[in-house]
């Protein structure tokens, strides 16, 4: 009995773990380290991620408007991340902003394709602004 239940236990660990270690979900919001940090439209927003840094290729980032201390529902929120490039239009990346379920905090998926400085422009109800970042 005993033995059976340890071994049941160490399998559900095992499975945890394994889920864990496939979980594309974005940090949660205690392990967040700050990229950038703007105010725009009566708003403080901040857009941080695991490691505080963008790197090339896929990105999940979080995005938050805040009142205050207290995060605030700005609406409609979009993100174009941006490369300008000498001889030709912007590089545009992949980029989906998808509410987390707490207002005022939005999953960002990215993917940037190329080294170097990207504009991250942000579009909400009521304002905009943009944060100048670079992939490492
Ligand atoms: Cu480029």
């Amino acid at each position: 009995m005993r033995m059976k239940t340890l071994f049941l236990g160490m399998l559900i660990t095992t499975a945890v773990m394994a889920s864990a270690c496939n979980n594309a979900q974005p940090p949660a919001a205690g392990n967040l380290k700050e990229i950038g940090k703007k105010e725009a439209g009566g708003y403080v927003i901040t857009l941080s991620s695991e490691t505080g840094s963008l790197k090339l290729g896929a990105n999940n980032l979080t995005l938050e408007f805040r009142k205050g201390e207290q995060l605030a529902d700005p609406g409609n929120v979009e993100v174009k991340p941006m490369m300008e490039m000498k001889g030709m239009g912007p590089m545009l990346a992949n980029t989906k902003a998808t509410p987390s379920g707490t207002p005022g905090r939005y999953n960002i998926t990215t993917d940037l394709s190329m080294t170097g400085p990207w504009k991250f422009m942000v579009m909400f109800s009521g304002g905009e602004t943009e944060f100048d970042l670079a992939t490492q």
